[in-house]
Order: C-alpha cells, then sequence, then structure tokens
C-alpha cells in the first residue's frame, strides 16, 4: 500500500500501530501458551509484505471472479452515509457504493445473526435449516449448531470449481467443533464462534456469569482467550487475516471465496484507542467508522494486489442495528451497549424482530467492475440467501436439487439489466425457528398476528403498511384494505405450509 491510507486517502496509522501491538500480544500469547499455529505465525509476521501489496505471481483464471462478501453485524439500514446517514461518515463503504449498485430493497433475510448467516450460507430460509427444525440464536452454552451432515454450504459447492473458502470473523453457527466452518468445507477459520457480548460480563439467558472468555479460533484450535482489550482489536486481526488470505491466494493464482464477517457493530462496540470518540454519536458510530476504515483497507489492498477488477464484493449487514435500550446489556459494557433511542432511523424497529422493516432490511453493496454498473442504484426486492444462488452460477457450480433452496439467480439485477425483477413476488419474515411475523408481496407488509420474539411484542391484529408511501411502517390501513390482508394471510399460511412440508414457497420461480 502506498503509505498508510484507505481507498480514500484517509491516514490508518492507528490501525497499523494496533496490528503492531496486536503482534506483540500475541507473541507474548504464544510464548505464555505455545499453542499458537503457523498460520498465525505467519499472518503476523507477513505485516511487511502485505503493507508493500505484493501482486499476484500467477495469472488467475478469469472465468473465475474471486468473491468477498463483508459481512456487517447489526449496521442500520441508513446508518451508512451512503445510505442517508447525515450522523456517521462512511467514507470507505461510500466509495465502494460509488464503484458499484447500492441495493436500497435488500432483505438480510432474517433479523438476528444465527439464523440470518445460516441462511448467507446455504441459500434457504433459516426454519428449513437441519430438516426443518431451524436454528435461532445460539449462545455458548448451546450445544446445537448448523449440521454440516444435513446442510450443503456454498464453500462446500464452490470447491468444486476450484475455489479456495475462508470465514474470517463472527461464525456463531454452533462453537462445537463439529459445526464449525472447517467441517461446512471451508478452508479456513479465523474468528470466533459466537457474538462479543457473550463472554463472562455477560448474564444473558443463562442467569449466571460463568461463560468464558470469547475464544479466539483458528481452525478448530482455541488460540487464545479474549479479554476486552482484545475484542477491541479483533476487527484489525481480521483485517490483517483478510488480506493475508486474498494474498496466498493470488500467489497461487486461485480462486476464493470469503466471507469476512467482522465483529462491527455487535454490542460491545469496543474499538482501539485511536477510534474513540472519532464519531459524533458515541460508541455506536465509533465503531461504524472503525468498520468503514477496514472495507478501505480491504479496497485498497485489493487494488494494490490488482485483484479488484475480478473480485465481486458485496457488503451488507446481517441483520438490522440495536435501536431500544437494553438495561442487561448496559449493566454489562455500559456506554459501549447503551443505545440512543432519540436517533431517528429511516425503517421501524430493528434488530431482533421480522415483524419490521428495520429488522430485516439492511443496506447492500455490490462492486464487480464490467459487470454491475458504477454509481447506480435498484431498488428490486432481492434477499441475502439469493447471493447462494447467483455465486454459485457465476463460479458454474451446480445448485442442490435434492432440497429447496431459496435464493435465485439475481444477476440480472446486478448487472442493472433492462427490466429484470425481483424473483420474490413473496417474501417471509420469519424468527430462525420458523415463527412468521411478516409477509410481503410487491409493497404490501402484513405484520402478521402471533406470539412476541425476543424484541417483539405479542400482536393480536394484522397490520398492514404500503411500503410504497409509508417505508417507515407508521400507518397501518388494514381497514382500508381487507382484501389485501386476507390476500396476505392466506399466503402467511401457504408459506407455514411450505416450510412444514419442505416446499418451495409460493409463486418462487424456477
Ligand atoms: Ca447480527
Amino acid at each position: 500500500m502506498t503509505g498508510n491510507c484507505d481507498t480514500q486517502g484517509h491516514d490508518y496509522s492507528s490501525m497499523v500501530s494496533s496490528i503492531c501491538q496486536m503482534k506483540t500480544n500475541y507473541n507474548q500469547m504464544k510464548l505464555r501458551y505455545n499453542k499458537c499455529n503457523i498460520l498465525l505465525a505467519s499472518a503476523l509476521l507477513g505485516i511487511s509484505s502485505l503493507a508493500n501489496g505484493t501482486p499476484p505471481r500467477k495469472q488467475q483464471n478469469l472465468q473465475k471472479p474471486n468473491i468477498i462478501h463483508i459481512l456487517a453485524d447489526d449496521v442500520g439500514f441508513d446508518d451508512l452515509s451512503c445510505f442517508g446517514s447525515k450522523h456517521i461518515l462512511s467514507s470507505n463503504i461510500d466509495h465502494l457504493a460509488a464503484e458499484g449498485c447500492k441495493f436500497t430493497n435488500f432483505m438480510a433475510p432474517h433479523a438476528t445473526c444465527t439464523p440470518s448467516r445460516a441462511s448467507l450460507l446455504t441459500g434457504r430460509y433459516a426454519p428449513r435449516i437441519n430438516n426443518g427444525a431451524g436454528v435461532d440464536v445460539l449462545w455458548p452454552t448451546s450445544k446445537k449448531g448448523m449440521d454440516p451432515k444435513q446442510e450443503i454450504s456454498i464453500a462446500k459447492l464452490l470447491k468444486k470449481q476450484g475455489y479456495t473458502s475462508a470465514i474470517i470473523g463472527k461464525w456463531h453457527l454452533g462453537h462445537l467443533p463439529q459445526f464449525l466452518p472447517l467441517a461446512h468445507g471451508f478452508d479456513r477459520f479465523v474468528g470466533i464462534p459466537y457474538p462479543n457480548d457473550h463472554g463472562p460480563e455477560r448474564s444473558g439467558n443463562t442467569g449466571s456469569k460463568r461463560l468464558p472468555q470469547i475464544p479466539l479460533i483458528y481452525g478448530d484450535s482455541i488460540v487464545k482467550r479474549c479479554d476486552n482489550n482484545d475484542l477491541a482489536e479483533l476487527p484489525a486481526l481480521f483485517t490483517l487475516e483478510a488480506c493475508q488470505f486474498i494474498q496466498e491466494n493470488a500467489k497461487e493464482g486461485k480462486p476464493f471465496f470469503l466471507q469476512l464477517s467482522n465483529i462491527e457493530t455487535h454490542t460491545p462496540w469496543f474499538v482501539p484507542k485511536g477510534f474513540e470518540g472519532r464519531s459524533t454519536i458515541g460508541a455506536y458510530g465509533d465503531a461504524v467508522m472503525y468498520l468503514d476504515q477496514t472495507v478501505g483497507i480491504i479496497m485498497n489492498y485489493l487494488k494494490k494486489m490488482k485483484l479488484d477488477k475480478n473480485t465481486i464484493v458485496v457488503f451488507s449487514s446481517d441483520n438490522g442495528p440495536l435501536v431500544h435500550r437494553y438495561p442487561e446489556l448496559e449493566a454489562c459494557y455500559g456506554k459501549y451497549a447503551t443505545v440512543d433511542q432519540d436517533r431517528e432511523h429511516a425503517l421501524r424497529d430493528g434488530k431482533y424482530q421480522a415483524r419490521f422493516e428495520g429488522g430485516t432490511r439492511v443496506a447492500c453493496i455490490v462492486r464487480w467492475p464490467g459487470v454491475v454498473k458504477e454509481g447506480t442504484s435498484n431498488n428490486e426486492l432481492i434477499g441475502g440467501f439469493d447471493f447462494f444462488t447467483t455465486f454459485l452460477k457465476i463460479a458454474g457450480a451446480e445448485i442442490p436439487t435434492d432440497r429447496v433452496i431459496d435464493g435465485k439467480d439475481i444477476l440480472p439485477i446486478l448487472k442493472g439489466e433492462e427490466g429484470a425483477k425481483s424473483p420474490h413476488e413473496v417474501f417471509y419474515g420469519y424468527t430462525g425457528h420458523g415463527l412468521l411475523q411478516s409477509v410481503r408481496k410487491g409493497n404490501w407488509k402484513l405484520a402478521v398476528p402471533g406470539r412476541g420474539h425476543w424484541a417483539s411484542d405479542p400482536l393480536a391484529e394484522p397490520l398492514l403498511f404500503d411500503l410504497s408511501k409509508d417505508l417507515a411502517e407508521k400507518k397501518n390501513v388494514a381497514k382500508d384494505y381487507p382484501k389485501v390482508v386476507k390476500e396476505l394471510l392466506d399466503l402467511a399460511e401457504k408459506g407455514n405450509n411450505a416450510i412444514k412440508n419442505h416446499k418451495p414457497m409460493p409463486f418462487a420461480l424456477d
């Protein structure tokens, strides 16, 4: 890289400094525990060569583009300046958007980490996972996970096309070895198995403070238990590891798939000292800006490696933002988990519920030079699981036919082809275990009555919103359109039956 700058020319000396400090920390850890594997050592020692941006030695197969999905955690739809934030300047992500396309009608597709990530990797609504058992938020005490014997991950399918795959960052699909990424066909995993707020400070659902310190895992081995200072440094480490992975594949001339699931902006919003107070809206804003900086470094590195033209880069969040104050979290982490409820959002509600748009509609950007038109915006409804099918088709891989795959090929939409329409006439808002909370058809959105789940209260009567006029879902028009309510309630029943009977969703296209 030229100096310590990101794609916008901003200085990131503090991040380099924090990486160097991390190198020291981890060398000390290595001495203490002698558990550090070769990968860790090579990644840390490779800082200087990474900084030089060594170009690839072998020509990559241009028919097989690399794929990088930068998966943010709990970032709000409008908490990026390119998506309308007036409080958070995300200049590197904005730059990514300027070089690609913004998708303004993108569904995560679930409202919490575990089901959303399961869906991304399998192309299926999460309630279908594990033969219909579904997956919901997992804890360090959980014995369950996404079962590789029952699910086929994108990594496993891309491998047959010559791809090397890595997940770097948060996993959250089961922390026991039989559920970790290597068991799902990933060649590399560097990260934490569950969220950064599932450490000993957290009482959570366990009713005690007996949770262990967050483990940092390489492959399937725990190399370190993270304290709060370590957690603040993890995004830098993950960025470094991502660059290392890119570099190694570039040297080999192999196509790669990288899911960089950095932990920002999941609570606690710890950042290195250089980032404290960088935003004007507190710890959450600082965390978004830290995330933004890591995106800039990745993009700058790709360009220096001359890989950016043959790499699809997707940026999205796994679910909506934390919008309600949680006394339990505040008690654990203070200002690093205290939500500013006065801040207005474009969408109603947020993380934990699929009833309103704020839980599942998130910012999404795709950059692919020569294919995705620069500086464009698209409002067709697409879902996170569509990337599963689309990436596989681009790579020339087979889509599994022995199970229902909900994800559709959205390449025509990515290309901005004239007349390219959403492949989802109906879209469902499910919890990970199959509680249906909403149904969308076109601009009609029905909040389905039923019991509450996490942040959502029980709902006695259906609510209907016209998203074309009321994106914030403030005006319930159910009484004005009883036929629409009935149609969507019928679709809700059909959707539930489709999930229950392992069938495609209503109106799903082949
Ligand atoms: Ca999340």
